[in-house]
């Protein structure tokens, strides 16, 4: 499926703009320091560390004043213009052939990776694991932060002439929630009205997690031929697990739990990009923030075939 196997492409997102607090721009740097790519290699892996990518440039340009808020929506040419900076990266490394692995940074991101993924892999179907369900439009918006609505412009279905770069061609069969506890109502709307597949944590106590992750890739993936692009949201887990994290949510997946999903996806022999976003090891005290970061770090190393050594 990759026409490089052997390679993955690393991607460093200093990207806080999405959301409201400090800190989740050092994600990459502390799932770095804590050894991430040399796993990697480890599994058999050759990196390519595309580096620390840090927007500074954009955000001098598009500074507060410049970026007033659109109806509802912060920050919105910033997201825009970083987000279509990172979906060309990450088009080209997936043009290339390579595994494209994108460290957040906040999950506005993942409109811009999907985004690139899709533009090579037509065929490509989602499952994004999270305690959101990331896909308020400016309409439903509450807060009117850029992270709880990546979804809604890979759908299509919000329109807003600064991110006409935003193709929407993610077809609402295509994307599998997992992990959900912590949804709007205009979000719940949404998603019933589309028919898209979510599992939330009461699925994954019923039926189990191996149960789910069947079920949902049945349902985007039966004959399991598409290429699988992995969404990764840290805030997916249970606060226990992952406790550095903007917006952490009791009732979550357990450890195990979040690794099962990494390597049933992995098994699949489908996967051809991941993201891992929302660790943001500002927020807590040091050694919450380090179980955090290692099991961010273990998700990637279970995706990438560890399990399977
Ligand atoms: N649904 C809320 C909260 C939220 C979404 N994503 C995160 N938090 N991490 C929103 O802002 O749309
Ligand atoms: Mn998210
Ligand atoms: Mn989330």
């Amino acid at each position: 499926l990759l026409k490089d196997p052997k390679t993955v492409a690393v991607i460093g997102c200093q990207f806080r703009g999405g959301q409201g607090k400090m800190g989740v721009e050092q994600g990459p740097v502390h799932l770095v320091n804590a050894g991430l790519l040399g796993q990697i290699k480890e599994l058999g892996w050759n990196v390519r560390w595309d580096g620390y990518q840090s927007y500074e440039h954009l955000e001098e340009k598009i500074t507060v004043e410049t970026d007033p808020n659109i109806g509802r929506m912060r920050r919105p040419r910033l997201v825009s213009n970083v987000c279509e900076e990172v979906s060309k990266t990450v088009e080209q490394h997936a043009k290339e052939g390579q595994f494209v692995l994108t460290l957040g940074g906040d999950h506005s991101l993942g409109m811009a990776t999907i985004g690139g993924t899709l533009e090579v892999y037509p065929e490509l179907c989602v499952v994004w694991v999270d305690a959101h369900a990331d896909i308020n439009t400016p309409e439903t918006t509450d807060l009117g932060w850029l992270h709880g609505m990546p979804v809604s412009f890979l759908l299509g279905i919000s329109n807003v002439p600064e991110y006409s770069w935003t193709k929407g061609k993610l077809h609402p069969s295509r994307i599998a929630y997992i992990g959900l506890r912590d949804i709007e109502a205009g979000e719940k709307a949404t998603l019933k009205k589309l028919g898209i597949k979510t599992f939330s944590m009461h699925h994954v106590d019923k039926y189990g997690i191996g149960g789910v992750v069947k079920m949902a890739l049945d349902a985007i993936n039966p004959t399991r031929e598409r290429p699988i692009h992995l969404s990764f949201d840290i805030d997916s887990l249970d606060p226990q697990f992952a406790p550095s994290t903007g917006t952490p949510v009791w009732g979550g997946l357990t450890f195990r739990e979040g690794r099962y999903i990494c390597e049933a996806v992995c098994e699949t022999g489908k996967l051809i990009a991941m993201d891992l976003v929302e660790v943001n090891p500002c927020l807590t005290d040091p050694a919450s923030a380090k179980r955090t970061v290692a099991a961010g770090c273990a998700l990637v190393r279970a995706a990438l075939g560890e399990e399977l050594l």
